[in-house]
């Protein structure tokens, strides 16, 4: 049972509770826990056997006897007495955006449905907007996001988010009496998946309709789903929805910070002032009047969110770790933390080419990636095993060598490198795809699992330890396999996994194409702990695909990866050094 598998499940009971109708605070305690639990630094399991569960911040009595219930049982009796009282299909009407949990019951328990297709028809009857507090406005909602889920799903990738939010910013930016705008919400915290965009702008509240008016008329919208005095929503045609505030200069800098969220980290701030005599909130920071409530007309003066964080005490948070996992204690202490730059990358290491599946030769990504600033390549093609990508043979292995030694000597008086690598499966029992001869002559390998990723815990484990401890592995590729918004994750315990790598000198790389995003920053804590080394790697299999070492540079610098760690930011000497430890 890994640190993740408990989450999920304590998150289901706090899903389940609001649907129960339960009490509120009962369940936030529930995703609370989760959040604890998925942020922990150390495995759950040592938690439950060294009985200590209680000492977690956030894990009292009756959740660690849930947890222990988990462990010992493979369920919980909450959970299982809430399964018994809500249907099945009612929790996938969360997913409707603009559907709560009260309205869900409501609906739910005046009309005895439980399916979304049913939901939609009711909706479509009549029956819905005949309903107490709801109405024809309400069910004409609850139609359009219903046929949004079926079109799109609810969250999309930071690519697809990014390809949205340029555009829009940029023509944000540029409407008359716009004085700031900035992305704010899960994109300006490089969040690996995103709801909505968020943009926020200030602006005198009397040029705020015109604003909006222009905003809402903007080429990729398709659809206005709500217009108020401070903030329109549209929908785009890639079906993503932004979200537009607009508030006064003097309030910017607390917006911004709310709407940048995390909610965690927000509310860890809000509590921050309470302590020390004030209040903040999305309008402002505010002294505290007598009766402890907000006084308003109290104003402490704040110009930037800078200020907002000094006033509270600490250094200026960085968005990225605004996570609520460690960045107080940190920026108490800590004036900053050093963190990545894409022009600090100095070498595309995981990269295809023809010779496997990759779309281009060998000699038309080295010219890319010279073309991009770029010193060095390792070329890493597909493993035989992986024939369905091309994976290559003994003999193609050697003739890519000879190819490589002859670009090499050609290239090196551009003072460009290519390294001779290999992206090696790792094959079921933990083994990689060539004797070791073979893997001898690569400088550099890295290990990926590509199949049977679905195989049980403790094989799984196994199976990566005994390819972290082949001498000739220097960083394993994509350690979960997940693909994001598709395919879940490999069942395994990263906390460990980051031990055991961090101990033998290999590296895990942070898997740059943005369907990954693999390692996750929530490991970052952990990692740091370690000392664990990776590199943002593209696994290009395109000369654009180079390009998206920009996402893993995001991904680097939320989970806290100094470029120390950052193997690519070495210099093509030093990284060959890197190489043959
Ligand atoms: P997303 O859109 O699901 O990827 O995630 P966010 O973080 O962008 O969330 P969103 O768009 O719902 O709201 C933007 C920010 O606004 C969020 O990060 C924090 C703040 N916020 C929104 N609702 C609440 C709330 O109920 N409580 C607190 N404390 N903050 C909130
Ligand atoms: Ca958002
Ligand atoms: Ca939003
Ligand atoms: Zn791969």
């Amino acid at each position: 049972m890994t640190n993740q598998d408990v989450a999920k499940k304590l998150r289901e009971v706090y899903v389940m509770m609001q649907l129960a109708g339960e009490n509120r605070f009962r369940a936030i305690a529930f995703d609370r826990a989760a959040q604890t639990i998925e942020g922990l630094n150390d495995e759950i399991q040592t938690h439950i056997h060294g009985d200590t569960l209680t000492e977690i911040k956030g894990i009292g009595n009756s959740i660690a006897e849930d947890i222990r219930a988990l462990a010992e049982t493979g369920t919980m009796p909450v959970l299982e007495d809430l399964k018994e009282r809500v249907p099945k299909g009612l929790t996938e009407w969360l997913n409707i955006s603009g559907l709560g949990p009260k309205n869900i019951v409501k609906i739910h328990k005046a009309l005895d449905i439980t399916e979304i297709h049913e939901l939609k028809e009711a909706c479509q009857s009549g029956a819905v907007a005949d309903l107490p507090g709801l109405g024809k406005k309400s069910a004409e909602k609850i139609i359009k996001s219903i046929e949004y889920l079926e079109k799109f799903g609810e969250r999309c990738r930071i690519d697809q988010a990014i390809e949205v939010a340029e555009p829009m910013l940029d023509f944000v930016r540029g409407i008359d009496n716009v004085l700031k705008c900035e992305v704010a919400g899960s994109l300006r915290r490089s969040a690996e998946t995103i709801g909505d965009v968020d943009i926020l702008a200030a602006a005198e509240a009397e040029h705020a309709p015109g604003i909006f008016e222009r905003f809402v008329n903007h080429d990729l919208v398709v659809e206005i789903l709500g217009r108020g005095d401070t903030k329109s929503s549209v929908r785009t045609e890639s079906g993503r929805q932004v979200d537009l505030r607009i508030v006064s200069e003097s309030e910017y800098p607390a917006a911004l910070m709310y709407f940048t969220g995390s909610k965690e980290h927000n509310i860890v701030m809000r509590q921050r002032a309470r302590e020390r005599g004030m209040s903040l909130n999305e309008y402002g920071l505010f002294q505290l009047s007598d009766e402890k409530e907000t006084d308003f007309d109290q104003p402490v003066e704040t110009e930037s969110e800078a200020d907002i964080y000094q006033k509270l005490d600490l250094n200026f948070v960085p968005p990225e770790h605004r996570e609520d996992r460690g960045e107080f204690e940190f920026y108490e202490e800590n004036e900053s933390m050093d963190l990545l730059e894409e022009d600090q990358i100095k070498g595309v290491v995981h990269a295809h080419s023809t010779w496997s599946d990759g779309k281009y030769s060998i000699r038309e990504m080295a010219d890319a990636c010279i073309d991009k600033g770029y010193e060095y390549l390792t070329i890493t093609d597909h493993s035989k095993t992986a024939s369905y990508a091309g994976g290559l043979t003994i003999d193609q292995v050697r003739q890519q060598w000879n190819e490589i030694d002859e670009l090499n000597s050609e290239f090196s008086k551009k003072n460009f490198r290519i390294f001779k690598g290999i992206e090696s499966d790792i094959l079921a029992d933990g083994s990689l795809d060539y004797p070791d001869e073979i893997l001898e002559g690569f400088d550099i390998v890295i290990a990926s699992v590509h199949s049977g990723l679905e195989m049980e815990f403790d094989k799984m484990m196994k199976r990566f330890e005994h390819a972290i401890n082949n001498p000739y592995t220097h960083m394993i590729g994509h350690p979960t396999g997940r693909l994001l918004l598709k395919r879940e994750e490999s069942k395994l315990e990263l906390n460990t996994l980051i031990e055991l790598t961090s101990q033998k000198g290999v590296a895990i790389e942070i898997n740059a194409n943005p369907r990954r995003l693999d390692l996750d920053w929530r490991y970052g804590n952990k990692a740091r702990e370690t000392g664990l080394l990776t590199s943002i790697n593209p696994d290009a299999h395109t000369v654009d695909g180079i390009d998206d070492i920009r996402y893993g540079v995001m991904i680097a610098r939320k989970a806290k990866f100094d470029p120390e760690r950052v193997l690519n930011t070495k210099s093509a000497e030093e990284f060959a050094k890197w190489l043959l430890k």
